[in-house]
């Protein structure tokens, strides 16, 4: 890993956001890829700080620092990621799921498929089921894209497609999940697409769209 990219995770850690920033500026002046500068900077730093909250080494309010951060730093690159004048090729309604609060990860999969050429309407977070159907009723996109953080919150997601399927929606939409405790296998037993990160949820969506 390049050492501005090793110095970027480190502040994220720290949660200095006023280097991150100046830091990421640097780094997208010397040209450095913005996907490295998001996945071995940004996130490789707000990982860590997951492990140490893991770990009991640092509580709610440094997470809290450090993803102030990551979301500095991030709304930099968002500018390069996106292009206003792409014409969207589809809407997607973006959730984090009820019960959950963490959003940081949803935002850049919004932020990647923006710069796709998604329109994205973002609900926000702790969203229940009868939340989401109400928006597919109101805004009739292509694509549902839930995210979940919490091994007790995914079950949200599968409450959310029952909810779907009683209000005859479930045929007129396509279901996206995803965050760290989901797998494959659990989006497959809910009658969802399974994307692991930011890049790969905008491939899926192509491929969900057929692009
Ligand atoms: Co929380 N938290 N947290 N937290 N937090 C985790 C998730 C945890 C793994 C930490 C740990 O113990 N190691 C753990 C969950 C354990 C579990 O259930 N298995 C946990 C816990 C327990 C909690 C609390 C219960 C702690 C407490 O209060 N005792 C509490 C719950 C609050 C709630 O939600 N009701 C809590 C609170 C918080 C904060 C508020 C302090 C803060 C959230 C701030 C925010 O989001 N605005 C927070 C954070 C920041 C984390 C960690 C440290 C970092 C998450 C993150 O932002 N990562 C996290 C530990 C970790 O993951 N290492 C942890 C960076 C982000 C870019 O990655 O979110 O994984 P990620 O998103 C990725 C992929 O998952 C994927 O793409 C993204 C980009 O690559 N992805 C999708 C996500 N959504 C997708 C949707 C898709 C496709 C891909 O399609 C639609």
């Amino acid at each position: 890993m390049s050492k501005i990219l090793e110095q970027i995770s480190e502040n994220v850690l720290e949660g200095q956001t006023k280097k991150v920033v100046e830091l990421v500026e640097q780094a997208i002046n010397e040209g450095c890829p913005v996907k490295d500068i998001i996945n071995e900077g940004l996130i490789a730093g707000m990982n860590e700080v997951g492990e140490l909250f893991k770990e009991g080494e640092v509580f709610v309010p440094e997470v809290l620092i450090s993803a102030k951060a990551m979301n500095a730093g991030m709304e930099l690159l968002k500018p390069l990621i996106q292009d206003g004048d792409v014409k969207k090729i589809g809407r997607i309604v973006m959730a984090t799921v009820k019960g959950d609060l963490h959003d940081i990860g949803k935002k850049l999969v919004g932020m990647m498929m923006e710069g796709a050429g998604y329109e994205i309407i973002d609900l926000g977070v702790d969203i229940p089921p009868e939340k989401i159907v109400e928006a597919i009723k109101e805004y009739n996109p292509d694509l549902l894209g839930m995210s979940a953080m919490l091994t007790t919150t995914m079950v949200s997601m599968k409450d959310t497609i029952e909810t779907l399927k009683e209000s005859g929606l479930y045929e007129k939409v396509k279901v996206m999940v995803g965050g760290a405790p989901v797998t494959p296998n659990y989006a497959e037993e809910i009658g969802a697409h399974y994307s692991g990160d930011a890049t790969a949820a905008v491939e899926l969506a192509n491929n969900l769209m057929g692009i």
